[in-house]
């Protein structure tokens, strides 16, 4: 029997903190051996002239979620995995959203079933809280941190799912006492609903309108308003999907002052502004999302945000409604409205690329930092590491094999998101992942699909390192 099932050979094989030229022995779905030379093996994958990188992991996703806004999911566990493992992504963490008045426990479950036998790559999940009472602070929460759920979710907006400061404060102290992450929507709600109805009053409804209702100081007070509230609490808290330089800069404010507050970017405030919601008509819905785009100037803050270490993931906020039908974007219609859309964007598949492409291709990141803002950070924030999120001797063999010359021009069509749009029609990226491996299997490679819809399995989190070593090298 050969040493190796899989060699991958003449690589560079890149990590959060190194960059080395070196062969790959995996036995047993696990990376068993890091050397100059390794041979006897099943299988040799020749990474000559590619990066070797650890599978991507998304670790904001909306997957099979109840319908929002009355619009429902068009992806599922199966059509999502896919297209993430096509875009370099090998381990998800999609939500389990509470339901009101269902035990937690159950709903739990009820993920698991939509994932089991669909998923083509591991995935754990987030628990979104729209109801922290205090039997679930006191008595679910805790059994699920411990059996593996140890990041929770919390909205300061939206109808029906936005907690009250008090009710955050009590779901920062349940996760406090028992070890967990809490992920924060940091949007003022208050003033999202008096800044629309002042709009709607006046029959400025079209979407391009959209932006008005949440502008950057909504964002930034209510970034401010969580930071304050960890702060009191004593504990960490991550901002998730920051839209804008003065929500980083609370960020910032924060970490400058010794507290363990982390931040959250996502693909669509890097490559998308207010302009593309305002294009006429329907065509604006393609990339409505919460918090909006902002402008070009905001872009190049957060990208020196992600390089001066202020962000620490990088993740896709994907959601999977259609543009056209029913399961779409327009299905409120018949006219558009800015609060009838459902927000949300697809970026699964075209995350890693994008970021690539734009950030290392263009200078604006090292190979290092993209490997930390887009696997490294997420693992060790939500307790994964070093199971995933690296390359090193006892680690989960996800690997992507990069090329990094690759020229793709994005589109629907090549895309395997079960959708009739991407906001990223027409991009131009170099850089593409040509082989992605999970567990020591080629799951894709050069662009077919060869994983098993099942394989992939729930991961357990550990407690998140409260502390944890995260930063972005550059
Ligand atoms: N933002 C979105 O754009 N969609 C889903 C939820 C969210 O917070
Ligand atoms: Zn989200």
């Amino acid at each position: 029997m050969a040493q190796f099932e899989l060699v991958i050979r003449h690589g560079t094989v890149v990590t959060a903190a190194d960059r080395t030229e070196c062969d790959i022995g995996v036995r047993n779905g696990r990376i068993v051996a890091l050397a100059d030379h390794l041979g006897d093996a099943e299988r040799i994958i020749d990474a000559g002239g590619k990066l070797v990188l650890p599978g991507g992991i998304d670790s904001h996703v909306h997957v099979d979620e109840p319908p929002f806004h009355g619009v429902a999911s068009s992806g599922d566990f199966g059509t999502d995995t896919i297209a993430a493992a096509c875009g370099g992504t090998t381990t998800i963490v999609p939500f389990v959203q509470q339901e009101r008045g269902r035990s937690l426990r159950s709903s739990v479950r009820e993920y698991h079933a939509k994932a089991e036998g669909r998923a083509v790559i591991d995935y754990a999940f987030h628990i979104i809280l729209i109801d922290p009472n205090s039997r679930l602070l006191g008595q679910e929460v805790p059994a699920l941190i411990e059996d593996g759920y140890t990041s929770y979710k919390v909205y300061m907006t939206y109808d029906g799912m936005a907690l009250n400061d008090t009710e955050i404060l009590s779901t920062l102290e349940a996760a406090k006492a028992h070890g967990a992450m809490v992920m924060i929507h940091a949007e003022n709600d208050h003033c999202i609903h008096h800044l629309a109805a002042r709009m709607e009053a006046t029959g400025a409804t079209s979407l391009e309108n959209y932006p008005l209702m949440a502008p950057q100081a909504v964002e930034r007070e209510a970034t401010h308003r969580a930071i304050t509230l960890g702060e009191i609490v004593g504990v960490p808290v991550l901002l998730v999907h920051v839209s804008a330089a003065q929500a980083m800069e609370q960020i910032r404010w924060a970490q400058e002052r010794g507290l363990m507050v982390y931040g959250e970017t996502c693909p669509q405030y890097l490559f998308l502004t207010g302009d593309h919601i305002a294009r006429s008509g329907w065509e604006g819905a393609k990339y409505l999302c919460a918090p909006p785009p902002r402008d070009t100037e905001n872009q190049k803050q957060l990208w020196r945000g992600i390089a001066g270490g202020v962000f620490q993931v990088l993740s896709s906020d994907h959601c999977s409604f259609k543009f056209e039908g029913t399961t779409g974007k327009k299905a409120n219609g018949p006219t558009p409205h800015f609060r009838h859309v459902p927000p949300g964007v697809p970026g699964i598949e075209a995350r890693l690329p994008l970021v690539f492409s734009e950030g290392v291709g263009k200078g604006r990141i090292d190979i290092n930092t993209f490997v930390a803002i887009t696997a490294t950070n997420a693992a060790r924030i939500y307790g994964l590491y070093p199971r995933k999120g690296t390359i090193a001797v006892g680690s989960d063999a996800d690997i992507t094999i990069w090329d990094p010359e690759k020229r793709v021009t994005i589109s629907t069509d090549m895309l395997h998101e079960n959708l009739d749009y991407t906001p990223y029609e027409g991009f131009e990226v170099e850089g593409w992942p040509v082989k992605v491996i999970s567990r020591g299997e080629v799951i894709v490679d050069e662009g077919e699909v060869l994983a098993e819809h099942g394989r992939g399995g729930f991961l357990a989190c550990d407690r998140p390192d409260l502390n944890p070593a995260v930063g972005n090298p550059s």
